[in-house]
């Protein structure tokens, strides 16, 4: 909105001449979340303890975990409005590609926001149905990956980290695999979030890796200097992922161990399902899995577990799934798992940002 209201000025103050440049607007989009959801944190934390939004401890998991009943749940609304007001307030209105991740990451928190209600409102740990949630996130990714696919200027072939000179054209398989990118993050980032911590940590690695993805892809001639896919008007996304960061790092300031609020599903849904979406516009969908690498690791260990607990009848290869209670079980602290975890996060977008020279 400053850029529509204030640049225009800079004829009359040679300043506003400021709010044409992705960088300042993105600069200016993380700082204003991050302090919006740290102002806004006590007050929405004492509002859910009004309303008792606590969370719901299942009785089977680590019993480190007992003493977290009643937490506030549902943070995942304050990360929301950070980050929707911060991108309103800072990006070119006009740019199609930040209302397709805005409207994709609503309606996943959406999703979460009714399966938190439902689970607060029952008094346990079972929300909306699985199938009913992936039903809707399904519904959800197709319309996103339909609008996007069929935009002009959007091209359906795939960019493999490493591999620049194969880039194969999905075309109308570009619609499942999109599909396959938005649900897997969303659940993964879900798997992940149950430690202080655990997932906004990453969420913040993750999204400042895309900011310089999106700046890059959106810049002609970096573009082509890098040998990534150029695509026009992906730059106002800098704005998006500079509030999402913001944002996750205000959270994060009240989600530190011991936590005094935790996101939910409307939070960890909605973020994944934004990180999903990011990755798509900037066609850099294959890096998701590197930088977001904790997430991906998260959930194949869930598959693994389930799978084999399924097949030898009630054998386990961790001691508990998703892996990051595995390592409770073994006796690491909360924080010291949390923060192992983010090492890890930082290395893999370390690796991430390594694809831009190595191919
Ligand atoms: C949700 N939610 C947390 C909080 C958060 C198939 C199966 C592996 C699925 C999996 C599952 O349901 N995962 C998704 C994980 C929950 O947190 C809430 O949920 C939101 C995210 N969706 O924002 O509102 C609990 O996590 C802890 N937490 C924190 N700090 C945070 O900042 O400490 C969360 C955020 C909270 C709190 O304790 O209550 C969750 O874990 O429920 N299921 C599991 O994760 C379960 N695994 C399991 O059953 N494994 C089995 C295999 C055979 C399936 C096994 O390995 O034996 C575990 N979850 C729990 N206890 N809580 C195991 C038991």
């Amino acid at each position: 909105m400053l850029y529509h209201l204030l640049y225009p000025l800079h004829t009359s103050f040679g300043g506003f001449n400021v709010f044409r440049y992705i960088t300042f607007r993105g600069i200016g989009a993380t700082v204003t979340a991050f302090l919006i959801t740290l102002w806004l944190g006590p007050k929405f934390i004492r509002f859910l303890q009004r309303h008792q939004v606590g969370q719901v401890i299942r009785d089977d998991g680590p019993e480190s975990h007992f003493s977290k009943k009643g937490v506030p749940t549902m943070g995942g609304l304050l990360i929301l409005f950070g980050l929707c007001f911060s991108t309103l307030l800072w990006v070119d209105l006009t740019n199609v590609y930040v209302w397709i991740i805005l409207g994709l990451t609503l309606w996943y928190g959406g999703i979460g926001a009714y399966d938190d209600y439902c689970k607060i409102k029952k008094q346990n740990s079972k929300g909306l149905s699985g199938r009913g949630k992936m039903a809707l996130q399904i519904i959800g990714a197709v319309l996103a990956g339909l609008v996007i696919a069929n935009l002009p200027e959007y091209s359906t072939t795939l960019n493999i980290p490493f591999f620049k000179g194969f880039t194969p054209d999905l075309g109308l398989f570009y619609i499942p695999f999109a599909m396959f990118v938005l649900v897997g993050a969303s659940n993964a980032v879900n798997l992940t979030d149950g430690l202080d911590g655990l997932a906004a940590g990453p969420t913040v690695v993750t999204s400042g890796v895309y900011l310089l993805f999106s700046y890059l892809a959106g810049h002609a001639v970096l573009a082509n200097y890098l040998q990534i896919p150029y695509v026009p008007g992906a730059g106002e996304v800098v704005i998006f992922c500079g509030a999402l960061a913001g944002a996750s790092l205000g959270f994060l300031w009240f989600n530190a161990y011991p936590a005094q609020i935790f996101m939910g599903d409307v939070g960890s849904l909605s973020i994944g399902g934004a990180l999903g979406m990011v990755a798509i516009v900037t066609k850099q969908e294959v890096l998701l899995a590197i930088v977001g690498g904790i997430f991906v690791l998260e959930a194949i260990s869930v598959i693994l577990q389930v799978g084999y607990f399924k097949i030898s009848g009630g054998k386990r290869i961790f001691l508990m799934a998703p892996f990051h209670h595995h390592f409770e079980k073994k006796g690491w602290s909360e924080p010291k798992v949390v923060v192992r975890f983010w090492v890890v996060s930082i290395i893999l977008g370390l690796v991430a940002l390594a694809t831009l020279k190595l191919r």
